[in-house]
């Protein structure tokens, strides 16, 4: 591949000044109008691989990848013929497909915590309805969340800490009733000290705990040992259900998930966009006792004319079927570890104070010392930084999320050479900082 092409901004800066005229923001979700590190949201043309082209027709190396589904790339053939032939026989039903029954076959297969799955058209509707349905099945109403944990925009968990570990939240957001959050609380990322003060206090009235089991969105922080099995432990002991949310990590650091690769049994799991190679899908599945509460067979209420859509389910099954190969998951590793060691190295080579996480082929680099382990040491990073060498790499031809917040994601399509090539401009940006 020849070097990244340079061709000026012009044509994003028309387009971001012409779309701010008729959406909020210029944008249909805030991370991607670059607030976290100023300057103008480069407009996508189109993909192919790792290689992203906007508007300008510039190129770069993509290590958003869609926020995570797109493991084996942009575009990727199997998956654009899967769609392709399904869309020839039709956009939408509002009836069952046996494509349906095949995706949830190989989600099964893959996640043997799930018994039986319901598909939804996003992340965001995965977990909202898993906490209808564990409110449903126990009869209770409280929501443990972990704070920096992101589930997509649902009421009951735009919320912030009360002013006590064990206490009630408050909304993160105007629009969010107090009494819808008055029945979430809040805990630390990483500490079982916080989650059995909130059981030992609220034990009987807790519905269900959600967390991230390798927290995604305040940056890529790992779980601390024997974090994750000590909350089902908690769980268990009080009757209360155990959500992962594996949106991001589903099929990503594992073919099983985190759940797969720290030897989890949750009750029930949210997956995202990764089972829909792309396109818009959400799931949420578990023991078929507790998803047999859903409607029709049970009182719970879900429903959705696109949940299970034709082209989703098709892009979902080619998505699944190519990653069922193992060599996938140990090629993912080699070349992930290769990136992460080559950044580490950069950042140290130039002197910038950074901490570096990596979970298989999702990694951050933090702008801060560290250790960083949890939401408050997350928010020490200096963002600034962050935006500073954002910028440059992006001058270099690599395109990664436009906030500290976020994680990097490496694809099969990430070849040797475009590694390597991350990695020179990354010595330049640390230098220039
Ligand atoms: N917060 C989402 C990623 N973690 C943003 C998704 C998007 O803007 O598409």
């Amino acid at each position: 591949m020849s070097p990244p092409k340079r061709r000026g901004t012009a044509k994003s800066e028309e387009a971001y000044r012409s779309s701010c005229r008729v959406l909020p923001g210029g944008v249909n979700s805030p991370v991607r109008a670059f607030g976290g590190v100023g300057g103008t949201p480069r407009f996508i043309e189109k993909a192919k691989g790792a290689i992203l082209t906007d508007l300008d027709g510039n190129e770069y190396i993509d290590y958003v990848g869609s926020w995570g589904p797109l493991i084996l790339g942009h575009a990727d053939d199997r998956v654009v013929a899967a769609v392709s032939k399904a869309l020839c026989h039709g956009s939408s039903f509002g009836a069952p497909t046996v494509r349906e029954t095949r995706l949830a076959e190989l989600v099964i297969a893959g996640v043997p915590s799930i018994e039986k799955v319901r598909f939804v058209n996003s992340g965001t509707e995965a977990t909202m309805s898993a906490i209808r349905l564990a409110r449903g099945y126990t009869g209770r109403d409280v929501v443990i969340k972990v704070e920096g944990c992101y589930h997509g925009h649902v009421d009951a968990l735009l919320v912030s800490a009360g002013s006590g570990a064990t206490t009630f939240g408050t909304p993160s957001s105007p629009g969010v009733p107090e009494g819808v959050t008055s029945a979430t609380v809040v805990i630390r990322f990483n500490s079982l000290d916080a989650a059995r003060a909130v059981f030992a206090e609220h034990g009987d009235r807790i519905a269900c705990l959600v967390v991230e089991p390798i927290a995604g969105n305040m940056g890529c922080i790992p779980p601390a040992d024997g974090y994750l099995q000590g909350l089902g432990d908690l769980c268990r002991a009080h009757g209360a259900l155990y959500i992962l949310d594996e949106v991001m990590t589903g099929f990503r650091v594992g073919y099983g998930g985190a759940q797969g690769l720290y030897g989890l049994r949750p009750d029930l799991t949210c997956l995202g966009k990764i089972i829909g190679g792309g396109l818009p899908v959400g799931a949420f599945g578990g023991r078929a006792e507790i998803m047999d509460r859903l409607s029709p067979l049970g009182p719970v209420y879900q429903a959705g004319t696109l949940s299970g859509n034709p082209l989703a389910m098709a892009a979902g099954i080619a998505m699944l079927e190519a990653l069922g190969d193992p060599g996938v998951y140990n090629d993912l590793e080699a070349r992930s570890a290769r990136l992460a060691e080559g950044l580490e190295q950069a950042a140290r080579g130039a002197g910038v104070p950074t901490f570096h996480t990596r979970v298989g082929s999702m990694m951050c680099t933090f702008f801060t010392d560290g250790p960083v382990t949890d939401y408050t040491s997350a928010k020490r990073c200096d963002t600034e930084a962050y935006g500073r060498f954002f910028h440059s790499m992006l001058e270099g031809g690599v395109y990664l999320a436009p906030s500290q917040f976020e994680c990097a994601f490496v694809s099969t399509a990430h070849t040797d050479e475009l590694i390597a090539r991350t990695i020179e401009a990354a010595k330049e940006a640390f230098a220039s900082i």
